[in-house]
């Protein structure tokens, strides 16, 4: 594989947001390093957050943080990887010594935020990426393209870690409140579990997509007489104060919500209710290398189908603007 000596890449930087820089060197991978080939990398809101709303991950690094690849070359000391080896990176790109990487959390490694990929640390919107530690890498299904594989490093993760923290049984019934791209994950992954699943969106598109995938309900809203506390666990994919009020009103005594989604900064929350009814609400972040894993498992299996369209990476600053102003449903993911 012949590597060249410069690439191009969209770096973020505080004082000038998201630039194209046609001049970025190839570094050679060193110890305990592998360099990585990106074949393709997916545009998420978190990006948003960051060029446009002043999520702070950091300053001056290369963006793009949905990486699937193929290794191009490995340094010394790297004995579980070999070049040819095609590859997805598990974005929080944990320490891997600490309590919580040791204890299957590395998405909360307290070490690694600023470090995660492409949110702080170098990403995949590039050609080529040195990844210092190959331990945050998982090997990609044959049966699965690259492009699923980089949309299922987030916009199936997520929605999977959540679901799992949540524990879900095939007695629950599960509201999910706003199905896009990982609500619509959602749906397919809770029925996995054998959960009942009723769905909340004001798109018919995205209603009809949620009965395609297995919901059980797709709603516009939840009818007048439909009993305050009727589900077990609450997944709110949108997270503004509106939807998380819906959760609040509709979630069992003792039941869960899960916030999902950054719609806003912060909620009010009726402790009073809360507290009377028990009712628990779970931060979900991301994913583990565990989870990723069987993320791969499920989608190699056709059980999950993310919706995902291609273009090259030239075209990236279309769809962010695109993205923006919700012009496209789906993932979509870019080939260097
Ligand atoms: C979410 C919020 C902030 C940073 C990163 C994330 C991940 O889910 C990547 O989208
Ligand atoms: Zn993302
Ligand atoms: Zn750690």
């Amino acid at each position: 594989m012949s590597i060249p000596a410069t690439q191009y890449g969209f770096v973020y930087t505080k004082a000038s947001g998201l630039t194209l820089n046609k001049n970025i060197p190839v570094q050679q991978p060193g110890i305990g390093q592998l360099l990585l080939k990106i074949d393709a990398v997916g545009l998420c809101h978190s990006d948003l957050h960051v060029i446009y709303e002043g999520l702070d991950c950091g300053d001056n690094y290369v963006m793009g943080h949905e990486i699937a690849g193929t290794v191009a070359d490995v340094g010394p000391e790297v004995d579980d990887w070999s070049v040819g080896d095609r590859v997805a990176a598990v974005g929080p790109n944990g320490c891997g010594n600490c309590s919580f990487c040791r204890g299957d959390a590395e998405n909360v490694c307290k070490r690694a935020f600023g470090d995660w990929f492409g949110l702080g640390n170098d990403g995949g919107y590039q050609q080529y990426l040195i990844v210092q530690r190959p331990r945050n890498l998982v090997k990609i299904p044959d049966n699965v393209p690259s492009g699923i594989a980089a949309a299922s490093t987030d916009a199936v993760l997520t929605p999977y870690h959540a679901i799992k923290m949540a524990k879900l049984t095939p007695a629950s019934k599960v509201l999910i409140v706003g199905a896009g791209g990982l609500g619509a994950n959602a749906v397919q992954i809770a029925k996995t579990f054998g959960a009942h699943v009723t769905v909340l969106d004001k798109k018919d598109k995205a209603r009809a997509e949620a009965l395609k995938f297995g919901a059980d309900a797709a709603l516009e809203s939840l009818p007048a007489h439909t009993e305050a506390g009727s589900f077990d666990v609450c997944f709110d994919f949108v997270s503004v104060q509106a939807t998380f009020d819906i959760c609040q009103k509709y979630c069992q005594p003792r039941g869960i919500i899960v916030p999902v989604g950054l719609g806003a900064p912060k909620l009010t929350i009726d402790v009073a209710d809360l507290d009377l009814r028990e009712i628990k609400i779970l931060g979900s972040f991301w994913g583990t290398t565990t989870d990723l894993e069987e993320v791969f498992e499920l989608v190699s299996k056709g059980i999950v189908k993310p919706n995902v369209r291609s273009a090259k990476l030239e075209e990236l600053p279309v769809y962010l603007e695109k993205l923006k102003k919700n012009e496209y449903e789906g993932r979509m993911v870019f080939h260097p």
